[in-house]
């Protein structure tokens, strides 16, 4: 229990108790109330949803007790605009759903959060437990929990009203300590009608002291560490997006500088430092891949991303051949070491904690790393930016993926503070290849599963928390999962302005049915398709892009005038490579 008194609402909800004689009045709240309460008393002031039985007053209740309730199209959307946004604050987003078709449709945003390590509250309200658990066909019936359990980090339910206190303070120590994730909190609809007396329900209620307590790395797990990359000859740091999470910017920076080590940026730890840094390596990533001797992991985990830490990227003979890299690994979870390949040096703690030991080892002269390797990196690196400056100078007719995104990433230059989200196949790789950040948690996409169906969800969140103009750079394809989101964005007047790639279908426009007949093929989609005038439905921008300087000047005026805009960008339809940057893990077919 922590020290703040929890304050309960009385002045709207004070009711007489039903069951109560006359004169033996007492002031009550409710299930509703306490749940809104045990929110808010945990700083927790925005929940993202869609309104139905049996939480429809709920989201009205919030709403009028000061909390910004962002009301979603579909659930999915909302839960993946709460994910991202525990991930922008380190709280856990709240998403909330009616019962069983509207919590599966908010499932895949929180299994998404899990997997991704955002904290995540999937609240939903569910059928009466009693005919749910005979199956006797309650509306909306199904077995909510049981479902969520294995699709996220932790699965509560709340039966009694003078439980909910503590199931909330559960919930958020669930999503937020040790490494992060989506949790699940059911709450069955009979329970927002409990009373309960003022004073015993605001006795009920927890503020969580110390919700992500540190963890502080043992000491000659610190020093097995400082010993091997100061043995390395050709060391590497990699930079994960629980690097970015972690919020320890300064002292990730005075690592990478104070150590003179190459680093490469996973995706969302891109502006981590900015793109620009000399001691970026991610222009030369196919060399210092293989070549380093010693690579320090940062928060990134050696998944598929990372080719498992193994193979010819690795420089290994084989598709799983250890390519002789010594690895550090700082990760909070004790059991992420070790996953893929050897872990010399674990170090285990928070990112935070973890880095201020590396710093404190380190002190004020570490050698620099051999001069032979920082200029093989830098000779590698000039070579490819100045191959890239090439394709980027081009303007060809029709406007293809480079020319549009060396627009987009002087529009980033400009605007370093906007959010930048991104989806698709070819739109995502060549925009994460091209458009440089410049500040820490600025670039939100598709994460560890490549998942389309981001793009609007996170829009909306990123505006929402952070007030800045966002940037959604959408493959038309990825555009369609989310894309009626955009009556949400003009609803709220939020500041997005979404660009759609528009290559007329899934990684290119050109497929052909190949048995000829009058459907089109499977990636293709209606061609010429005005994405643009979507949002003139709703009161927004929209505007029809065909070459680079029209997309300069709506992009200009969208951050200027801060209208939700959409620009229909038209791309060579046949610019674009199956499935972008990893056409390799098509399973490809024996028999053609
Ligand atoms: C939920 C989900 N469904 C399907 C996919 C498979 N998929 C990967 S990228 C993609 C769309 C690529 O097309 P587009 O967004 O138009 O990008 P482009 O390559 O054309 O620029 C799809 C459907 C996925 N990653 N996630
Ligand atoms: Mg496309």
């Amino acid at each position: 229990m922590g020290t703040v008194e929890p304050q309960v609402s009385t002045a709207r909800d004070v009711q007489q108790h039903p069951s109560m004689t006359a004169d033996a009045q007492s002031q009550v709240t409710d299930g509703f109330h306490l749940v809104i309460d045990a929110l808010k008393l945990n700083g927790i002031d925005t929940i993202f949803g869609l309104p139905g039985i049996p939480i429809t007053d709920l989201t009205r209740m919030a709403q009028a007790a000061g909390m910004r309730v962002i009301s979603f199209r579909h659930e999915q959307n909302a839960g993946y605009a709460a994910s991202i946004a525990g991930f922008l604050t380190q709280k856990p987003g709240i998403c909330l759903t009616v019962s069983a078709p509207g919590f599966l449709n908010g499932l895949t945003a929180l299994a998404n959060a899990t997997t991704n390590c955002f904290p995540m509250i999937l609240i939903s309200g569910s059928s009466e437990r009693e005919i749910v658990d005979l199956q006797q066909g309650d509306y909306e019936e199904m077995d909510q929990l049981a479902i969520a359990k294995p699709l996220c980090k932790a699965a509560f339910r709340v039966l009694h009203a003078e439980d909910i206190g503590v199931g909330i303070a559960r919930a958020i120590r669930a999503a937020v300590s040790a490494r992060p994730g989506g949790v699940y909190l059911d709450l069955p609809g009979k329970l927002f009608a409990q009373t309960l007396d003022v004073e015993a329900g605001r006795k009920s209620l927890i503020k969580v002291v110390d919700p992500a307590p540190r963890q502080i790395p043992a000491q000659d797990a610190v020093q097995r560490a400082l010993e091997l990359l100061k043995s390395a000859k050709r060391p590497l740091i990699v930079l994960g997006k629980g690097a970015a999470y972690a919020q320890a910017d300064a002292d990730i920076l005075a690592l990478v500088e104070r150590t003179g080590i190459p680093y490469l940026p996973m995706s969302m730890a891109k502006g981590l430092l900015p793109d620009t840094h000399e001691q970026s390596a991610a222009a030369a990533r196919s060399y210092v891949l293989p070549e380093a001797d010693v690579v320090m992991l940062v928060g990134a985990r050696l998944n598929w991303l990372l080719s498992h830490g193994k193979g010819k990227t690795w420089g290994g003979k084989g598709h799983k051949d250890w390519g002789g890299q010594k690895f550090i690994q700082i990760d909070i979870s004790p059991q992420e070491a070790d996953s893929n390949v050897r872990i010399d040096a674990p170090l285990v703690g928070d990112i935070g904690s973890c880095v201020s030991a590396l710093l404190a080892g380190i002190g004020a002269s570490w050698p620099k790393p051999p001069a032979e390797w920082l200029s093989a990196v830098a000779e590698r690196k000039n070579k490819n930016i100045a191959k890239m400056a090439e394709t980027l100078a081009s303007n060809p007719v029709p406007m293809n993926f480079h020319s549009a995104l060396a627009v987009v990433r002087d529009i980033i230059k400009a605007s370093p503070d906007a959010c930048l989200v991104n989806e698709g196949a070819n739109a995502l790789d060549f925009t994460r290849s091209i458009v440089d950040m410049y500040k820490p948690r600025k670039r939100l996409d598709v994460g560890t599963w490549g998942v389309m169906g981001i793009g609007m969800g996170f829009c909306v969140a990123a505006a929402v928390v952070s007030g800045q103009q966002v940037i959604a750079i959408e493959g038309d394809s990825a555009f369609g999962f989310s894309g009626m989101e955009v009556e949400t964005i003009c609803r709220y007047n939020l500041p997005v302005c979404v660009v759609v790639f528009n290559n007329n279908g899934i990684y290119r426009g050109t497929d052909v049915n190949p048995a000829g007949g009058p459907d089109v093929a499977p990636t293709v989609f209606v061609k010429g398709a005005r994405y643009d005038k979507l949002m003139g439905a709703f009161g927004g921008v929209g505007v029809h892009a065909t070459t680079p300087a029209e997309l300069r000047s709506a992009m200009e005026e969208a951050i200027r005038s801060r209208k939700p805009t959409l620009i229909n960008a038209v791309i060579d339809e046949t610019a674009g490579t199956e499935s972008g940057r990893i056409t390799s893990l098509n399973p490809s077919a024996k028999k053609k």
